[in-house]
Formats: C-alpha cells, sequence, structure tokens
C-alpha cells in the first residue's frame, strides 16, 4: 500500500489537534505517519522500517502483530460486542479478567475496578480512596500527597496527582488537598550524597509533609514504583522500604501507580513485587492489554475493598467502557500470552540482564553522565561533564531534543524527557534487536557530539 505523505499531513493538521503536541510548530513540519507495525518494528508512510524502542508507549509489551489478540477481540465482537457493567449486569469477559488479575496480582490484592485507561483509573483512586476514609467516618482525611515530576495522567485528576508544572500551569490546577514531596531523583539531585543516603532522605520528607499537613488530613501517598515518564527514576534500595514504613506507621494508604510498571515492564508481574512494596490500591492500564484495545483498571487490597465493600454502600462512580467486553477479551489474550511465553521471567533472567549490561556500555560515551536501567526501562543522562553531572551550558533539553531528532532519522524511536533519554522496548524485543538498538543509540550520540560541537554546548 503507498500513500501520499504530503495529502495526509495536510490534512492531518486541518483537523487533527494531537495531544503533548505543539500543534501550529507540526503543522509546518509535518508529522510522521505510522501506517503498520509487527515485532518491535513499525514502518511510516515514506517506507521507513523503525526499531520502536519505546514499546508505542510504554504499553506494547507483547510486541506488535499479534493476531491471536486481534483474533480474540473480533470473535467477542460478534458474541457480545457491548455491554455495561453497571445496573447489576455483568458477563463472562470481565469475569474471566478479573479473575486473572487477581491471581497475578500480590496476595493481598483481590478485586479490581475496570475503567478506559491510567487516566481514569487514578481519578477512580482518587474518589476511591476519599471514600474509604469517609465510609470509616474520617472525612477529613482527604490529602494525598504526590511527588514533584510525577506522572499519573492527563485528566484533572490525573493531572494534579502528577506534579509536572507545564501541566499544571494548563487549567488552574492542581485541585485542592493535593501537595507534593520531591522525587528520588539521584543523579539530578542528589548532590554530595550517596545514592542510599540520598533515597532515605527523600522518603522521609514524606514523613515531615505528613506531620505539616497533619495526619488526620492525609488520605494516601501515591507514586509511581519508577517514575516513567519523569525519565525513568529508579529509586534507591533505601526509598521503598522506608515510604512504606512511613504509610504504615502514620495510617496512610499506598497507591502504587503501576500503569507503566505492570505486566512485566521491571522484570517482575508488577513494579511493587520488584521492590517489595504492598499497596492499597494499584491502578493500572497499558500492557494490560499491550495497547490492543484501550482498558485499564484499579486493583484493590483486601484492607480497602472489604471496608468499601461493607461500609461504602453504592460508590457512584464508573465509566460505560468500564470492563468492556472485547477490551477484556484482548487483554486475557495478552496475559495468556505473557505466561506461555514467559516474558516476565525472560525480562527477569535472560533480555533483561543482557540489555542492562548493553546499557551500561553506553555509559563509556564522552556525553553520557549515567545509564540506568531496571526490567527493561531505562535512561541515560546526557552531560558534559560526567564525574560532576554536570549540565550543559543551553537550555535545558536542548541537546536531549537534538539527540531525539537523530534518533527519528536513523530510525530509533528512542525518547527525550530533558536531557535524558528513556528507552522501555517491548519485552519480546530479541538479542539481535538489542544489538541493533545499542548501535544506533551509540550512532545517534556521536551525531549528537558532533552537532553539540559545533554549537559550543560543551565549553
Ligand atoms: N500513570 C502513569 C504512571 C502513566 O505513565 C498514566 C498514569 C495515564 O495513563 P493513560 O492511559 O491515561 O495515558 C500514565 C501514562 C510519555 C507518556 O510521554 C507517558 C504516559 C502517557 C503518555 C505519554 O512518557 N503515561
Amino acid at each position: 500500500m503507498t500513500f501520499n505523505t504530503k495529502d495526509l499531513q495536510q490534512t492531518n493538521s486541518a483537523h487533527h489537534m494531537q495531544p503533548f503536541t505543539d500543534n501550529k510548530a507540526l503543522a509546518d513540519k509535518g508529522a510522521r505517519i505510522i501506517t503498520r507495525a509487527d515485532g518491535c518494528y513499525i514502518w511510516d508512510s515514506e517506507g521507513n522500517k523503525i526499531l520502536d524502542g519505546m514499546a508505542g508507549l510504554w504499553c506494547m509489551n507483547v510486541g506488535y502483530g499479534r493476531d491471536e489478540i486481534a483474533d480474540a477481540a473480533a470473535q467477542q465482537m460478534r458474541e457480545l460486542p457491548y455491554y455495561n457493567t453497571f445496573f447489576q449486569t455483568t458477563h463472562p469477559p470481565v469475569i474471566e479478567l478479573s479473575k486473572k488479575i487477581a491471581s497475578l496480582a500480590p496476595d493481598h490484592v483481590n478485586q479490581v475496578f475496570f475503567t478506559g485507561s491510567g487516566s481514569d483509573a487514578n481519578d477512580t483512586v482518587l474518589r476511591m480512596v476519599r471514600h474509604y476514609w469517609s465510609s470509616l467516618g474520617k472525612k477529613s482525611k482527604k490529602g494525598i500527597i504526590s511527588r514533584k515530576n510525577a506522572y499519573h495522567g492527563s485528566t484533572v485528576a490525573g493531572a494534579s496527582l502528577g506534579g509536572m508544572k507545564g501541566m499544571h500551569e494548563q487549567g488552574d490546577l492542581p485541585i485542592p488537598h493535593i501537595t507534593y514531596i520531591n522525587q528520588p531523583y539521584w543523579y539530578g539531585e542528589g548532590g554530595d550524597l550517596d545514592p542510599e543516603q540520598f533515597g532515605l532522605q527523600r522518603a522521609q520528607e514524606l514523613e515531615a509533609e505528613i506531620d505539616r499537613l497533619g495526619e488526620e488530613n492525609v488520605a494516601a501517598f501515591i507514586a509511581e514504583p519508577v517514575q516513567g515518564a519523569g525519565g525513568v527514576i529508579i529509586p534507591p534500595a533505601s526509598y521503598w522500604p522506608e515510604i512504606q514504613r512511613i504509610c504504615d506507621a502514620r495510617n496512610i494508604l499506598l497507591i502504587a501507580d503501576e500503569v507503566i510498571c505492570g505486566f512485566g515492564r521491571t522484570g517482575s508481574w508488577f513494579g511493587s513485587d520488584t521492590f517489595n512494596i504492598k499497596p492499597d490500591f494499584m491502578p493500572i492500564a497499558k500492557g494490560l492489554s499491550s495497547g490492543y484495545l484501550p482498558i485499564g483498571g484499579v486493583m484493590l487490597s483486601d484492607r480497602v475493598s472489604k471496608v468499601l465493600l461493607e461500609e461504602g454502600g453504592e460508590f457512584n462512580h464508573g465509566y460505560t467502557y468500564s470492563g468492556h467486553p472485547a477490551a477484556c477479551a484482548a487483554a486475557l489474550k495478552n496475559l495468556e500470552i505473557i505466561e506461555r511465553e514467559n516474558l516476565v521471567e525472560r525480562v527477569r533472567d535472560d533480555i533483561g540482564p543482557y540489555m542492562q549490561k548493553r546499557w551500561q556500555e553506553l555509559a563509556q560515551h564522552p556525553i553520557v553522565g549515567e545509564a540506568r536501567m531496571i526490567g527493561l526501562m531505562g535512561a541515560i543522562e546526557l552531560s558534559p561533564d560526567k564525574a560532576n553531572r554536570a549540565p550543559f551550558k543551553v537550555k535545558e533539553g536542548t541537546v536531549g531534543f537534538i539527540c531525539r531528532e537523530f534518533c527519528f532519522e536513523n530510525n530509533l524511536v528512542m525518547r527525550h524527557v530533558g536531557d535524558t533519554m528513556i528507552i522501555s522496548p517491548p519485552l519480546v524485543i530479541s538479542h539481535a534487536e538489542v544489538d541493533e538498538l545499542i548501535e544506533k543509540a551509540t550512532r545517534c550520540l556521536d551525531l549528537t557530539w558532533q552537532r553539540i560541537n559545533e554549537a559550543g554546548y560543551c565549553e
């Protein structure tokens, strides 16, 4: 099939307003048009074959081109394309998926509420947390503590729970009763502390914030086990145990946002397994269906589900597409593939360690300050001065953007967050594809180095 790229770009700009995009600037440049995909590759309308180092948007865990997921969804659409889960009705795919999720979740997590995405999972969690405390008669416990530079979605609650300044500036956010502590970002903010001391210090900010607000006013703490969109920020080992201790000691619910970390990304079924976290709520999406159809949810621990079920009465919340049958059928088939192909174990024992080793080689590059990776999510910090973890002498993000553009030109999808390059390939990536990714990334780092030397950004 051939495509007229220019025509498509013009029509796109005339009618399609894209997310997280300066649409005016994009209209001048023209969007890249992705037309098909298979395995770990996508193709554009010009016929370029591109290695997808981001698994779509951190979601394509089982890789593209899985006919059996398409078949499962199609079969479900023929049988029962839609029915809702309101008004005391349910259907087989949502029942089966709920049971499957409970079997994969940590032992103390056995209920799931379905949504259409990660953002509305976090809207749901905000309402559930407050409903939980008010069901126990503690109406003042409505404050939620989050972290600067967290990402929890784009809806009003999602963006408010997130700690991204640029999002708060648009639309008069955050909503009231959400506050933020600092993130456990050692490379960027650790100064002279060693990572473990720093991790402990950042975790203890939670206790200080609870004291500041008053324990009787705090409902929950929310965090991604590993921050994804914020730049793959892997917390020091000291961080999560201290957070868990504080939540337990101060009777604060713990929400582990598993939207990116869930379903194998960190080498366990959930990021909470990897870090030994015992959350009360786990928002999920993305890898639940590997993005084949939109579906998300909130998993609930026995402690909170018991209160909500026994004391909460009717929960006045839900979405038309909560537990959509075709999305559930796609998710079930996706989870079957992850299990059948042992993808979680593969990330933990085989391809994860291999890619981590190869990724570390990039740390030798003259403009790389640090290379880090857990499971199959990683980052490299661009810096002109490794020893001091120094930034470039140009606006933050300039060099990251240059590198990202070289990646595009060289048929590799690798994103930038400021001057941090991030990667999150499909869990099915082969050893040879990892080699190709490293080879392309190295070439793009070389090109970036050359460009910034010419521009004088390293002096
Ligand atoms: N929580 C986390 C931790 C996420 O990463 C969401 C919630 C929201 O999910 P939905 O399905 O509503 O998008 C996310 C989404 C990026 C990027 O540029 C990251 C996400 C979404 C879009 C872009 O890294 N994460």
